[in-house]
């Protein structure tokens, strides 16, 4: 079969909900890939950052081919004998009380939410019913109903409603903003991604993360921080939150979590807060399975052995040091902090930052444009530094092609 068959078959199979670039991904390996007619690529994607230990990093796998062998899911209905070690393991890496554990990203920013309000009821005493929970502009949080109410994106909103009320929407690095919606007392909480990635990899002023938490505590409301993304080294810290010492009240985990072996997902938070959700009222099939378990910790050990977040913050610098001396009249912006970076791409003849990530496939390197004229650059964490030159090399290369 050839790439063409594969995607006419997804095509006609599957819904319609994506429109992927045309290559058809068959293995992988540290920040390579490579398509059904064994071509090899650069991975500048890194599945939206949940491959930030690379692809089938052999210590993760193994991890999840012993377990698999072993026991996969219980449900919560018991205990299983990985649980309480992985709890352990990840409150004590990322210095919180308690974990909650889920799948998805979108799953455990509901989880956080579901969490801010019940903890606006039995601890802040607000009104039942009346918790309002502030987000930004620009947000992406996920898919599910509740969490697109936050959503000011029509694409990923419009034809979707009713919504979920209770969310107030503020513009997104305005300290402003935040502290006249802070007036309101039924404000229980304040949810944020300490760089918006959907949005372009839009990186907040120098100090917005550390006072908008101050303000937060001052007016006794929870600040919640989204990592899905940002978590996990990415940025050049363990956290995002970590480069302006910001401690979230909720942390909300995803994507690296697994190294992309599976969906693992973490809300953490300390018993203050997390001790509010008594048994029965929240829950999964799959979350907190053994599986998973094995799978989290092996992928956050490999965070600290290979010093994934030193490499993230050396790289980075190099990355855009490199990227804004390339002499292209596209270049408009290069923004982004550790190995999550964007280019704002000005269109030059009809070409549109697609038809830029089209050049760069052919040319060895896949990477996906995020609002038409911003390319994301965000390869696994497990490049090296003769890597990232050559797959420069190719950015440079295609660039000079337009
Ligand atoms: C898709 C974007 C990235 C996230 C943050 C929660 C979630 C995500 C900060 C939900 C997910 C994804 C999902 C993916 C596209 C993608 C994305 F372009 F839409 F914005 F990464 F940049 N919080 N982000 O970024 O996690 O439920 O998916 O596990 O196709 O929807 P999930």
């Amino acid at each position: 079969m050839k790439a063409e068959d594969f995607i006419k078959r997804e095509h006609k199979y599957g819904a319609h909900n994506y429109h992927p670039l045309p290559v058809v991904l068959d293995r992988g390996e540290g920040p390579f890939v490579w398509d059904v007619e064994g071509k090899r690529y650069f991975d500048f994607l890194s599945a939206y950052s949940a491959v930030n230990q690379g692809h089938c990093h052999p210590k993760i796998i193994n991890a999840l081919v012993d377990q698999a062998k072993k026991l996969t899911l219980t449900s919560r209905a018991f205990y299983n004998s990985v649980l309480g070690e992985y709890e352990e393991y990840i409150t004590k890496y990322f210095g919180y009380d308690k974990v909650l554990p889920m799948n998805s990203g979108a799953e455990a920013g509901e989880t956080a939410l579901k969490l801010c309000r019940k903890w606006a009821y039995k601890v802040k005493g607000i009104k039942d019913g009346n918790a309002k929970i502030i987000c930004c502009d620009g947000n992406f949080h996920g898919r599910t109903i509740t969490i697109i109410s936050m959503s000011t994106d029509p694409d990923a909103k419009n034809d979707y409603g009713p919504f979920t009320p209770g969310f107030v929407v503020i513009p997104y690095n305005n300290i402003d903003a935040l502290a006249n919606a802070l007036k309101d007392p039924d404000v229980a909480g304040f949810m944020v991604e300490p760089i918006q990635g959907e949005a372009g990899v839009y990186v907040p002023d120098e100090g917005y993360l550390k006072k908008a938490k101050e303000l937060c505590e001052k007016n006794n409301v929870l600040f919640i921080a989204d990592e899905v993304q940002t978590g996990i080294a990415r940025t050049g810290k363990l956290l995002a939150c970590d480069h302006e010492e910001v401690r979230p009240d909720i942390l909300i985990l995803g994507k690296a979590l697994s190294g992309g072996a599976m969906p693992i997902s973490a809300v953490l938070a300390d018993d203050g807060i997390m001790l509010t959700i008594k048994p029965g009222e929240h829950g999964s099939t799959f979350g907190g399975n053994p599986l998973a378990g094995k799978v989290a910790m092996a992928a956050l050990e490999v965070v600290r052995e290979e010093k994934l977040a030193e490499n993230a913050s050396r790289l980075g610098e190099i990355f855009r040091k490199e990227l804004k001396s390339i002499k292209s009249e596209m270049i408009e912006v290069v923004r982004g902090k550790g190995l999550l970076n964007a280019v704002v791409i000005k269109p030059k003849n009809g070409k549109y930052a697609w038809d830029v990530c089209l050049a760069m496939k052919e040319n060895g390197l896949i990477a996906k444009p995020t609002h038409d004229h911003i390319i994301r650059f965000a390869p696994p964490l497990v490049i090296t530094e003769a890597q990232l030159m050559e797959a420069i090399g190719i950015i440079r290369k295609t660039l000079k092609e337009f």
